[in-house]
């Protein structure tokens, strides 16, 4: 495919950055990139370097020659780099100082600190990689959950890059096909054969519904389904919430709400993040009438995907939960009724059976002992990750901006049908699958434009 990509940088500087995360750590990486890499690393008296060859070495300060410290220095010379240009990588001791001093004695040498995701936009920029495939990096480092890095890895390998290629070029012998007729309308083969050109646009249009089909899951890969716990006071929401946070003790990061009603924690159930919010402190902080309602962290109510309604076990439900779970069951959200305290009801006794009605899912369960917890897991991975979990090996979209792209490559095969069935010229209708082209050319970044680069890179790391 030709590269339509923004022009690298003519006057091409050397950038450098720490690659490892600060803090206390056995190593550090420093990575220098850009066509005077080999002079840096000369004036850090790293003088005999040979290609992709680990050296251990004295780093010495280019101002004075003072040694640094000892590093293992690996040179990776253009075209066959991470960046595509001469690469140096100069793993030094960890900590917050020695890295930092080798950095300074880089730069000191002649490179400039790299901007936040530099090497990896350049590795763009010098055809290395994909926009897939840098979005996939950066999903990569990002990634809280088992199933995000899986995906990740994948769009990394071009598993999610050879499909939209795959549909852009069945897109352009679809054009070819058009372009032919119109070119030679009078040709002796006779009129062109709609019924190919029909079928191939239904068979993208499969395609494209199939890819778009799985991406709200995608999406939610990277913050998780929005599992709020909501009931009454005592219910046992916060004893669900540990119950499901300790289960899952191994990827947990508990970190505060963002509101101050409600407190928060990512867990990967069979490495499917959920973020779990419980309510916490509305009693305290709120008037008589919120106390005998239904505690439920409201900011997130209207953005989430699962409700898990806690109700004891073995008592009726009262008219302010019947009102909540009236009020509140669609909205392409999944609500389960949590019978809680299942250890405390008689055995032998059943709950009242007319709240079976109320909502088609259920169960009951014991934070305090365990049971029915596994069922509960069972019944959110349904509830958020069904078709992933159909499909874990299907190319996976994982962003907004692959939606949007692939909405509009698909509405733009409507139009096309439109304008023909319109009898629109046929010069004048194939343009909407012109469109749909460079929809999915924008996706693969074989086309794309330095606001869209912005965008796209402005969320990485330093040193990525
Ligand atoms: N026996 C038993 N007690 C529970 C269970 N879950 C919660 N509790 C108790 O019920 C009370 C209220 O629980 P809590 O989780 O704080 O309810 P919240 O107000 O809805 O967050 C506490 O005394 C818990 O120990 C359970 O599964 N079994
Ligand atoms: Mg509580």
């Amino acid at each position: 495919m030709k590269a339509l990509r923004p022009e690298a940088d003519p006057v091409q500087e050397t950038i450098a950055a720490i690659a490892t995360a600060p803090g206390r750590g056995a190593i550090a990486v420093v990575r220098v990139s850009g066509p005077d890499t080999v002079q840096v690393a000369r004036r850090l008296g790293l003088t005999d370097l040979s290609p992709r060859t680990a050296l251990l070495r004295r780093l010495e300060h280019p101002e004075g020659g003072q040694p640094v410290d000892r590093v293992l220095a690996i040179l990776f010379p253009a075209p066959a780099s991470y960046t595509g240009e001469d690469l140096l990588e100069i793993s030094s001791h960890g900590g917050t100082l020695l890295p930092q001093l080798v950095l300074d004695a880089v730069l000191a040498a002649g490179a400039r600190l790299a901007e936040p995701g530099e090497f990896t936009r350049r590795a763009y920029l010098n055809g290395r990689i994909d926009l897939l495939q840098a979005e996939a990096t950066a999903d990569l480092i990002e990634a809280a959950s088992p199933a995000l890095a899986g995906a990740a890895l994948h769009q990394l390998e071009r598993g999610l890059s050879r499909r939209i290629e795959s549909l852009r070029e069945r897109m352009i012998e679809v054009q070819a096909l058009l372009a032919y007729d119109i070119d030679f309308p009078e040709e002796d083969d006779g009129p062109l054969d709609r019924t190919r050109v029909d079928e191939a646009l239904a068979a993208l249009r499969d395609d494209l519904d199939t890819l778009l089909a799985l991406a709200p899951e995608g999406e939610m890969l990277r913050e998780g389904a929005l599992t709020v716990i909501a009931g009454r006071p005592n219910a046992g929401k916060s004893s669900l919430f540990n119950s499901l946070v300790g289960f899952e003790r191994a990827i947990v990061t508990e970190h505060p709400g963002t509101t101050r009603d409600a407190i928060e924690a990512v867990v990967g159930v069979e490495g499917y993040p959920f973020r779990l919010v419980d309510t916490a402190g509305l009693r305290e902080a709120s008037g008589a009438v919120e106390e005998i309602g239904i505690e439920v962290a409201r900011s997130y109510l209207g953005r989430a995907d699962i409700v898990l309604f806690c109700v004891e076990s073995g008592r009726s439900l009262e008219p302010d939960e019947i009102a909540f779970l009236d009020e509140w069951p669609s909205n392409g959200r999944t609500t389960i009724l949590v019978r809680t305290k299942a250890d405390l009801r008689p055995a032998g006794e059943l709950g009242p059976p007319a709240d079976g009605d109320r909502c088609a899912l259920q169960v009951e369960l014991s934070a305090e002992q365990g049971e029915g917890i596994g069922k509960l897991r069972t019944m959110m991975l349904d509830a958020a990750w069904s078709g992933l979990r159909a499909r874990p090996e299907a190319p996976l979209v994982t962003r907004r901006r692959h939606i949007r792209a692939l909405e509009s490559a698909r509405s733009s095969i409507d139009e096309f049908s439109a304008a023909c069935e319109a009898s629109l010229p046929p010069e004048i209708a194939v343009t909407h699958l012109q469109d749909a082209t460079v929809r999915l050319e924008e996706l693969l970044g074989s086309v794309s434009t330095e606001d869209l680069l912005d965008r796209v890179f402005s969320s990485f790391c330093v040193g990525k």
